[in-house]
């Protein structure tokens, strides 16, 4: 990956991988690496991170049996949810020079809608490119871990009342082609993607993201 001068540009960082993978966790430890460089830092998610985003996250997430979304309803929904983010959230953020972290972002539509669920990818691609308004990541971390762990781990949440998604009962076959998804897409673009095993410890992962982030930007 080449090195891209950023001094008090904004950078936008994505996380991908599945449920579970830690990206949450991660967020957060790489806002408290960033933070003390005195850089404005600021997370946030997809679906949601705005009003709009969090309606639409309620829709996509929870609503089951006869009111369950189509496919052809949650991509677009999702599409809706990531114009609204990029275009009244992030790129304003941008443009103060601001680091944007999301959690997901446009991989994750053509992994799970494009690869998954079988959605033509030509279209998918067309309407990321049209929901992202052109904006890409400047780096995006897969965080790659193998959908038996994500049910393992899935599991000791549920155990403290977590309640699993209606994206998430999928079946382990479909977590297994967003998987492949993410590392094709990591294959496809080595200079913007970083795939980190999420197998390993939790600061072990930390350090890696961090290391990654030092390499790609001078003048942080
Ligand atoms: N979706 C889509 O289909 N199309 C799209 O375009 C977009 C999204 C944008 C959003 O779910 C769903 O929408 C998602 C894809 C779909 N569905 N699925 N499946 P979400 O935002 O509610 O949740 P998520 O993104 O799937 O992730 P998550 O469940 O929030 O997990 P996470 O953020 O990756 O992990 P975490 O919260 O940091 O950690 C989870 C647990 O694992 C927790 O107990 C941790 O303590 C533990 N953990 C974390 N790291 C480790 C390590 N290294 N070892 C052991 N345990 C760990």
């Amino acid at each position: 990956m080449k090195k891209k001068h950023v001094k008090g540009k904004g950078i936008f960082i994505t996380f991908e991988g599945p449920e579970c993978a830690g990206k949450t966790t991660q967020i957060g430890l790489l806002k408290d690496f960033l933070v003390p460089m005195g850089r404005t830092v600021v997370t946030t998610r997809e679906p949601g991170g705005t009003e709009i985003g969090e309606k639409i996250r309620q829709i996509v997430k929870h609503l089951t049996g006869r009111d369950a979304v189509v496919d052809e309803a949650e991509i677009l929904l999702f599409a809706a949810s990531r114009a609204q983010h990029v275009k009244t959230f992030i790129m304003p953020a941008l443009a103060q020079g601001a680091i944007v972290i999301s959690d997901r972002y446009a991989d994750s539509t053509t992994a799970y809608q494009g690869y998954a669920r079988g959605i033509d990818m030509d279209f998918v691609e067309r309407l990321n490119s049209f929901a992202t308004i052109g904006l890409r990541p400047d780096i995006t971390f897969v965080l790659d871990l193998p959908p038996e762990e994500i049910e393992k781990r899935a599991s000791k949440r549920q155990e403290t009342l977590f309640v699993e998604d209606r994206i998430e009962s999928e079946k382990i076959e479909f977590h297994r082609k967003v998987r492949m998804a993410f590392l094709e897409i990591a294959r496809r673009e080595p200079d913007r993607v970083v795939v980190i095993p999420a197998l390993q410890r939790i600061e072990e992962i930390r350090d890696q993201v961090r290391e990654a982030v030092r390499n790609a930007f001078e003048g942080l």
